[in-house]
């Protein structure tokens, strides 16, 4: 075989053992335009992943320092007011960020086998250009994998790591940026150039018995010793695909009401209560402390009027305007589901307290502990008509209303259009509302 460019020293030092020894690795399909292929779909897709995410951190509201980690020091994002509209915001880009982020996973696994024999390079240090690579490749496979991986158990409820989720996938986010984007910078000439070799489906076009490695390249992928072919690309390309397809499939009931049924990986079951009740609960009542009396005697606090504390039992909010309105409740953790809610508008809570431009409301709930019983909302956030305290829950499609389930937050909870599901605090106690 005749070679473009130097060998690596490897090729043709037999003392080199495997996995070091280029020999290694076979696959007559690896190369630089398979890994392109792979390459310029993560480039389209991963950038969405990635600012869908940063999206989500910032409508936490980092400017009550209730986004996690709070203190981000120089990575502080520009802050912003969430908005309130379009309601299904967060549904769609915390869809996309868990929904995309799964789909691309057989991409990426595929993406790392076709560069794998890099990763075993020998001689391991050629040059300061060469290690600089390396360091930025780390950052870029460690850091994808520590994301997928915290994400993946987040969504599946698994916090065995011991440490806080949020925190770790925002600082392994930015160790992954830094990767992404200097990789990006290093590699975009070769892979427009690796993508117009293959030609209009070239390399896509061969079967099985007409697969031939493509030619030596100077990066080390294609094989110095092939095996025979046992897969054609267009069979790999469709595999990594279908694989795709069916993260996709088993994903969107997650988020489409009609294809539920489809969501067999979700680890929220399928039954949580019955009529309009029945839909995905996060933090259930018994894992929030709350009991089955939580409404005896039940009365709402209102602070942060000029008469100070005001109290108002379920039938006093029940005797208030109620208003109706159809919005999403659109978890982190890439559900959601949309639900008709009545109740009281906060803004008229907020004239009612006797402040009716709030700039902002802090929500406690009855529950005690836990990181999600309290809540700053911001003031366009109160004073959207569709903001309400709701009391009832109905389907999407009209049907009868019945008041929330115990597990849904009865007697009280915050439903507002936009916001992160988990500032929709269930079990609401008080309600400060805030001027300045
Ligand atoms: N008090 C309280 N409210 C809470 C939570 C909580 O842990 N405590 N979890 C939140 C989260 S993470 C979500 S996604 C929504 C889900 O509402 P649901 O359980 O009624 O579906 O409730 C939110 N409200
Ligand atoms: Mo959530």
């Amino acid at each position: 075989m005749t070679r473009t460019t130097e060998p690596a020293d490897g090729i043709r030092d037999p003392r080199v053992p495997p996995p070091f020894s280029p020999r290694t690795w076979r696959s007559p399909l690896r190369g630089p335009w398979l890994t392109s292929v792979f390459g310029v779909v993560l480039l389209a897709g991963l950038p969405i992943v990635i600012l869908t995410g940063l999206l989500s951190y910032l409508a936490y509201g980092p400017q009550f320092g209730q986004a996690i980690p709070a203190d981000v020091g120089a990575l502080r994002l520009p802050l912003i007011d969430w908005p309130t509209s379009p309601s299904w915001l967060y549904r769609l880009t915390q869809g996309l960020h868990v929904g995309l982020g799964l789909v691309l996973v057989p991409v990426i696994l595929a993406k790392l086998w076709s560069v794998v024999p890099k990763l075993f390079a020998w001689p391991p240090v050629r040059s300061v250009a060469q290690v600089l690579e390396r360091v930025s490749l780390l950052a870029l496979v460690g850091g994808i994998l520590f994301e997928l991986v915290t994400g993946i158990m987040n969504i599946q409820y698994d916090y065995s790591f011991g440490f806080d989720f949020y925190t770790a996938h925002y600082w392994g986010a930015w160790v992954f940026i830094g990767g992404f984007v200097s990789h990006v910078l290093i590699k975009l000439p070769t892979m427009v150039r690796s993508l117009r070799s293959g030609g209009p489906g070239r390399w896509l076009h061969d079967a099985v018995d007409e697969t031939v490695p493509e030619p030596p390249d100077e990066h080390g992928l294609v094989a110095v010793a092939p095996s025979p072919p046992t897969m054609s690309r267009r069979t790999l390309i469709g595999t990594v695909a279908a694989g795709s397809a069916l993260v996709g499939l088993t994903t969107i009931g997650t988020t489409v009401d009609a294809l539920r049924p489809l969501a067999v990986l979700s680890p929220r079951g399928r039954s949580y209560g019955t009529g309009p009740n029945d839909f995905q609960v996060n933090r259930t009542a018994f894992g929030a402390g709350i009991g089955p009396g939580v409404g005896d005697g039940y009365a709402l606090v209102l602070r942060g009027g000029p008469a100070g504390e005001l109290r108002l039992d379920r039938a006093a909010l029940a005797a208030m305007p109620q208003h109706t309105a159809t919005l999403p409740i659109a978890c982190v953790e890439g559900w959601s589901v949309t639900r008709t809610w009545s109740g009281v508008r906060l803004r008229d809570l907020a004239a009612r307290a006797g402040v009716p431009e709030p700039a902002t409301a802090f929500v406690a709930s009855l529950e005690r502990a836990g990181p999600f019983a309290r809540v700053t909302l911001q003031g366009n956030q109160v004073l959207d008509p569709d903001s309400l305290l709701a009391l009832r829950v109905g389907d999407d499609a009209g049907g009868p209303m019945a008041d929330l389930s115990l597990d849904h937050g009865f007697p009280a909870r915050v439903i507002v259009p936009a916001l992160p599901g988990v500032h929709n605090t269930k079990w609401v106690g008080a309600i400060d509302f805030r001027s300045a």
